[in-house]
């Protein structure tokens, strides 16, 4: 059968599951700073199926409604579970679909998710691709309900998408996220270096924390470090990690 009418079931049946990638805070040895929650749907039929092949689909026929609602509950109780447990205090990162961002309800399903977990607002961080803010109005309105609450804002694979300068003055934002495609050739590639280096002003000029995505090798790190970047993710640091072995890097950290 189809992806589309399997999502509903699967989600019954518990076969979601929660990844987990590190962010850390520029150095030589960069100290845990955060973590991307990265959905996973463990198919019985098909192992594994990345987010790449049904999300679009549970976006089109409106299913991410209701997944996404679920993984910011999870993810909201998982992170408060994490603190009174004792591990280190990070930020959770949970990536909002726009179609989930545009539904009447996100702002309440957000509140409940944190009211319900007792997860204090400023843990959370929601993650916007820059395609949403295509709708400034209406856009800057949630942003800042959300702000206002302690939650912070990041922008995702930031430069891939129609970026506008304007939104980054315009719209409360707090981290920018550069995309994986400005790092992978950097520093081999000057352009990209040049491009990158760039980008890092960019958002430090607009007071923003700066992330880059897609870190794979020390020289990249170095790079980073030296360009005036704040928070680096990617394979050099940490893949994403089950729950386990999230658990098991926060011993280590400790
Ligand atoms: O590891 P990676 O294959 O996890 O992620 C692929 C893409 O899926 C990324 O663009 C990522 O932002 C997206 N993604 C991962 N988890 C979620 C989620 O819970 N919700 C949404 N909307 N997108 C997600
Ligand atoms: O769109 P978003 O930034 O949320 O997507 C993150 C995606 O990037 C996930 O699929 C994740 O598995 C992947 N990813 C994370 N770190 C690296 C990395 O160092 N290199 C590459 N190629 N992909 C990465
Ligand atoms: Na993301
Ligand atoms: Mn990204």
């Amino acid at each position: 059968i189809e992806i589309e009418k399997k999502l509903p079931k699967a989600l019954e049946h518990g076969e979601f599951e929660l990844y987990f990638q590190p962010k850390g805070n520029i150095s030589s040895t960069p100290s845990l700073a955060g973590l991307e929650v990265l959905l996973r749907w463990n198919d019985p039929d098909q192992g594994m199926v990345p987010p790449m092949e049904f999300i679009p689909v549970a976006e089109e026929n409106g299913f991410i409604i209701r997944l996404g609602e679920w993984v910011l509950r999870e993810s909201c109780r998982l992170a408060k579970r994490w603190q009174d447990e004792g591990y280190p205090k990070v930020t959770i990162s949970v990536n909002v679909s726009a179609v989930q961002f545009r539904h009447p309800q996100f702002i309440d399903v957000v509140e409940n998710a944190l009211r319900d977990s007792g997860l204090e607002p400023g843990y959370l961080e929601l993650e916007v691709t820059e395609t949403m803010l295509n709708d400034p109005v209406v856009i800057k309105e949630k942003l800042e309900r959300l702000r206002s609450q302690g939650i912070k804002i990041s922008i995702d694979d930031f430069g891939t998408g129609y970026s506008s300068i304007h939104y980054l003055k315009t719209l409360p934002i707090d981290i920018l996220k550069i995309d994986k495609s400005f790092v992978q050739e950097t520093p081999l590639s000057e352009q990209d270096s040049t491009l990158l280096v760039s980008i890092i002003q960019l958002g430090k000029s607009f007071g923003l924390t700066v992330l880059a995505e897609g870190v794979e090798s020390k020289s990249q790190l170095e790079f980073l470090a030296g360009s005036g970047c704040d928070l680096i993710q990617g394979y050099y640091y940490s893949r994403p990690l089950n729950r386990a072995a999230m658990e098991q890097m926060f011993k280590d950290s400790m």
